[in-house]
């Protein structure tokens, strides 16, 4: 419940304000509770609204919370808009960038005069900073990645596909106790890997290849994030040049993370050093982004973010080179600002490695 606490501090809310949280993340980040369904919170209020099937888990997942189950005819939002009512509020904020139009028309419906009004991310901020449970979860996750990364090392060779790998991959994080993976594994070989997040395919890796792995481990709701680009056999020249440029920026930028940077900055050094090499252009994404419940958060280390970072961010540094017709490389640790600079998460070396 000190997670709602806080929430309902930072959005400043009043005694006759309410907040309808719908999104999934949110949810969990707030309660625990992982089901479907929604939440509504105020200075009066900690409830979950959803069907029969989650009844009990609620309960289990989210002490604290009273569960409300909806019933044949009555919906989610009138079940919500009940609650908000009974408890006298006049105000409601919502996630206006989650809820469907139909959704919130239901519950705008259901409420009647209450105003509904934007919750401005204010969740979402919350969960920028990790305390140090949620720091733990993401670390397992990493050293799970890690695991299965040394794992697949001794599994790619000449003749494999990248289908094949991603699924040896994908198992050894599950057998390592990942609850499933962040997001869907990217193996992409040879030229395939100038497609920054390219769907692994039949192609057969070849001796010469390059290939990148990008994947992550969730585990306990938190996701890794770890990129490794490694060759099989004696890489071309060219490619040996743009893995030296790509290392080179990643450690550069891994080593400039520290509370009070601005985002927009460290976002910079990488530009700069990938630029200065000549492949300014074959850069074309973000150096990095938060991590946690979901893989992707906010701050970015992006050129627009404008954000200092703070102790608790856990950031991604992942710059990339990527060549059609060529291929491409990218290194990514998923790394924790401290108080007085950053640790990465990923333990795996981040030099080529040639098998
Ligand atoms: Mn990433």
């Amino acid at each position: 419940m000190e997670r709602v606490k806080r929430l309902l501090e930072v959005s400043g809310l009043g005694p006759k304000q309410g907040i309808v949280i719908h999104r999934p993340s949110n949810i969990f980040y707030l309660s625990g509770y992982t089901g479907e369904g929604l939440m509504v919170v105020s200075r009066s209020l900690a409830a979950i609204v959803t069907d029969f099937r989650y009844v009990e888990q609620a309960g289990q997942q989210a002490p604290g919370f009273s569960v409300h189950q909806i019933s044949t005819g009555v919906s989610h939002a009138q079940v919500a808009a009940s609650l908000i009512l009974g408890a006298g509020i006049s105000e409601v904020l919502y996630e206006d960038d989650f809820v469907t139009v139909k959704e919130s028309r239901k519950l705008q419906d259901a409420l009647g005069d209450t105003a509904l009004l934007p919750l401005n991310n204010q969740p979402e901020k919350l969960r920028e900073v990790k305390d140090a449970e949620e720091v733990a979860l993401i670390e397992k996750a990493c050293a799970i990645s890690c695991e299965a990364f040394d794992y697949i090392l001794t599994q790619v060779r000449p003749g494999i596909t990248e289908k094949q790998v991603k699924r040896l991959l994908d198992f050894r994080m599950l057998e390592l106790g990942a609850d499933a993976t962040a997001f869907d594994t990217i193996v992409a070989s040879g030229p395939n890997g100038s497609l920054p997040h390219a769907i692994p395919g039949e192609r057969q890796i070849e001796k010469g290849d390059m290939i990148t792995l990008d994947f992550g481990a969730k585990y306990g709701g938190y996701c890794a994030d770890m990129t490794r680009t490694i060759a099989v056999g004696k890489p071309g020249k060219q490619m040996q040049e743009i893995y030296d440029i790509v290392l080179h920026a990643q450690m550069t930028c891994q080593e400039a993370l520290a509370p009070g940077k601005i985002c927009r900055e460290v976002d910079g050094i990488a530009r700069q050093i990938i630029g200065d090499a000549g492949y300014g252009e074959r850069f074309g994404h973000g150096l990095g982004h938060a991590v946690g419940i979901d893989i992707h958060e906010n701050p970015r280390l992006s050129p627009v973010c404008e954000d200092r970072l703070l102790p608790g961010h856990v950031m991604t540094v992942e710059p990339g080179i990527y060549v059609p017709g060529l291929g491409g490389v990218r290194i990514e640790n998923s790394c924790l600002v401290t108080e007085t600079g950053a640790r990465s998460l990923v333990s795996s070396p981040r030099e080529l490695i040639i098998l």
